[in-house]
């Protein structure tokens, strides 16, 4: 008889990929009876970002479940649907590492049995219709859809969210009020490389040149930080846009929010607490990121 110790060669940590409902869900029960069930959706192309939230989800929770779709609903752009760069092979191995336990790969029509176009409508006052909502026309529409659909399908405790996405994260919020859900969303800091800049899918689409100058998006964030101060904000957003628009940037916007409800701040009363963010496209490829202020 062998005992454990005689098992010779690397531990290989093998996670479970399911592809159906129906699958999911036999795996899904049975995590269920053994604890806390952790979620973290994603659109796949993994890096650190994601990996954290995973990190996070692992220590929080008995069941990590994280998916990977990229969703068409909630892409304005048909040109960065179709850039959106997969790399399926590379993130399964980068999750295993994590020991993520199982991982939701749906196709588009398990997601979407009757297409996508004409589904609900979430009605989530002003929050889709500014910053974000205003340059990306339907995008947190789609964002809704298919979070609300994998969140009916998972069930999670606890769903794991960036800041980095930080209307994202308001929206979803309200998503779950709206349709009453049970889940939990945990937000995790922003990761950043050394120099700054968001980890983001779409980094890997900057040219060599627009790389070096990305990071001004962050530093334009931490001056504004530094700048701010009770009165008119209008001259900050001003100055911030105007830097990186010298520095080749096409700016959407540079804007403070109030963090409860993200409603658009032009003046400021020196206590509420308040939000940078900024959207801004380098060639063909939009960046986003944020700050909070105090
Ligand atoms: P995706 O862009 O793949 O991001 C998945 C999750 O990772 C989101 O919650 C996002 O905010 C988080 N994330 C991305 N970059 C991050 C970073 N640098 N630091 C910390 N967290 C980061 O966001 C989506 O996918 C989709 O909209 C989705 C919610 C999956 C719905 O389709």
């Amino acid at each position: 008889m062998r005992n454990l110790a005689d098992l010779k060669g690397p531990y290989r940590f093998i996670m479970i990929i399911v592809k159906n409902i129906d699958a999911l869900q036999r795996h899904l029960d049975k995590a269920r009876a053994n604890g806390n069930i952790g979620f973290v959706p994603t659109m796949g192309a993994l890096h650190e970002g994601h990996l954290e939230l995973i990190r996070t989800c692992r220590k929080e929770n008995v069941q990590t479940i994280a998916s990977i779709f990229v969703n068409p609903a909630q892409f304005n752009d048909p040109t960065d649907f179709q850039k959106y760069p997969v790399t399926i092979e590379k993130d399964i191995l980068l999750l295993e590492k994590e020991e993520c336990q199982l991982l939701f790969l749906p196709p588009v029509e398990v997601i979407y049995p009757h297409g996508f176009k004409g589904t609900a409508y979430f009605d989530l006052g002003d929050l889709d219709k500014i910053l974000e909502g205003r340059f990306r026309p339907g995008h947190f529409q789609g964002v809704c859809k298919v979070v609300n659909r994998l969140l009916d399908i998972v069930q999670p405790t606890r769903l794991y969210l960036g800041q980095k996405d930080f209307q994202q994260c308001m929206v979803i919020q309200k998503l779950i009020e709206l349709t009453k859900k049970n889940t939990v969303v945990r937000v995790c800091p922003t990761k950043r490389e050394s120099d700054g800049l968001a980890m983001s899918s779409r980094n890997v689409r900057l040219s060599e040149s627009q790389r070096k100058t990305a990071p001004l998006i962050h530093n334009t964030l931490l001056r504004a930080k530094r700048q701010i101060k009770k009165g008119s904000l209008l001259m900050i957003k001003q100055e911030r846009t105007a830097i990186l628009s010298e520095a080749g940037f096409r700016p959407d916007y540079f804007e403070f929010a109030s963090l409860r409800d993200l409603a658009i701040k032009d003046t400021w009363d020196g206590e509420e607490k308040l939000v940078a963010l900024v959207a801004a496209y380098l060639g063909e490829v939009r960046l986003i990121d944020n700050m909070i202020i105090n």
